[in-house]
C-alpha cells in the first residue's frame, strides 16, 4: 500500500521509522537541543540516513502540564525548519500541530502529513485538512494534554478508542476527506494509566479490522520510566522492545527518537516475514 503525501508516495507494505524533530524549547526528552534550523536539518540528515522515510516536526510540546504556544510562536519554530528539510531532502515531512494556521503553512512550505494528536478537534483543524489534501494522523486522546493524566478512565480501553475512531472518520469523510487518506494512532501516554499502556500494546492487533494503518509512538515514554524506574535517557532498549511489538500487532508507522536502532530491530522482523 502506497500513501501519496502530497507527492511523496510512502511504502507502508512493511514498517516505516518516522523520526521525531523538536523545535520547541521544553521539549522533556531532548530538552529543545534541536532548537533552531541548523541543528533541525543536521539532525534530519542523520536520520534519513539512519533509515527514516518521515520526518515529524513539531512545534507544541504536548507533554503531560506542558504550557500552551502560541500561533505565531509555533509558526516561527516550524516553518524554517520545515523548508530547510524539504528543500534539500528527500523525505515526507510531517507537520505535528494541532492549529489549522500551522497546517496550511506547514502544508504550502512542503509538508506533506498532518499528525494532530487532537484528531482534527480544533475549530477549523477538519476544513484545513480538506483543504489539503494530504494525509493525516488521527490520534487518540482522552481530555486534554495540561489535565490528561489526573484519572484517566474508560468502560473498555479498545472498544472506547474503536468508537472514537469510528466518530473521527466519520468525520472527516463528511468533510471531505477520504478514508484512503487517513491513519490512526491510539495515543500512547494521552490520557492513559500505565496499565492502560500496555493493554494497548498488547492488544493493538484489536485495531486492524479498522482497514486503516496504524503508526504507535511509544518511544521514551513514562510507562517505560514508571515500568523500569528509568530516566528518560534510559529507556532506549524498552523503547525498542515496545517498537518491535507495535510491528508485530500491525503498526505501519513507528514514531521514534532514536532512528537507528529501532530501523534495525525492524529489519529483523522483516527478514522472518520475508521467509515465512
Ligand atoms: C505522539 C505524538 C504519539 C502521535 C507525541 C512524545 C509526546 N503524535 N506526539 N503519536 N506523542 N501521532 O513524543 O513523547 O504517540 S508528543
Amino acid at each position: 500500500m502506497k500513501l501519496d503525501c502530497a507527492g511523496r508516495l510512502l511504502d507502508l507494505s512493511q514498517p516505516q521509522v518516522m523520526g521525531i524533530i523538536n523545535v520547541t524549547p521544553d521539549s522533556f526528552s531532548d530538552g529543545g537541543r534541536f532548537h533552531g534550523v541548523d541543528a533541525a536539518l543536521a539532525q534530519a540528515r542523520k536520520m534519513i540516513n539512519d533509515g527514516a522515510t518521515i520526518l515529524d516536526i513539531g512545534g507544541e510540546s504536548t507533554r503531560p502540564g506542558a504550557p500552551d504556544v502560541s500561533l505565531e510562536e509555533e509558526l516561527n519554530r516550524v516553518i524554517p525548519a520545515i523548508e530547510a528539510i524539504g528543500s534539500e531532502l528527500d523525505v515526507v515531512i510531517s507537520i505535528d500541530t494541532s492549529k489549522p494556521q500551522v497546517m496550511r503553512e506547514a502544508v504550502a512550505s512542503g509538508a506533506g502529513l498532518i499528525n494532530d494528536v487532537r484528531a482534527l478537534q480544533e475549530p477549523g483543524a477538519l476544513a484545513a485538512a480538506a483543504d489539503l489534501q494530504v494525509p493525516v494522523c488521527l490520534m487518540h486522546m482522552q481530555g486534554q494534554p495540561r489535565t490528561m493524566q489526573s484519572a484517566p478512565s474508560y468502560q473498555d480501553l479498545v472498544t472506547d478508542i474503536m468508537a472514537f475512531f469510528a466518530q473521527r472518520i466519520q468525520a472527516c469523510e463528511q468533510a471531505g476527506l477520504a478514508k484512503e487518506r487517513l491513519l490512526l494512532d491510539p495515543g500512547f501516554g494521552f490520557g492513559k494509566t500505565q496499565e492502560h499502556n500496555f493493554q494497548l500494546l498488547a492488544r493493538l492487533e484489536q485495531f486492524r479490522p479498522l482497514g486503516l494503518p496504524l503508526l504507535t509512538g511509544l518511544s521514551r515514554k513514562s510507562m517505560f520510566g514508571s515500568l523500569l524506574d528509568r530516566n528518560v535517557g534510559d529507556r532506549l532498549a524498552a523503547s525498542l522492545a515496545g517498537a518491535m511489538l507495535c510491528a508485530q500487532g500491525g503498526a505501519s508507522i513507528v514514531r521514534v527518537h532514536d532512528v537507528r536502532e529501532t530501523w534495525d530491530v525492524l529489519q529483523v522482523l522483516a527478514a522472518t516475514q520475508r521467509i515465512k
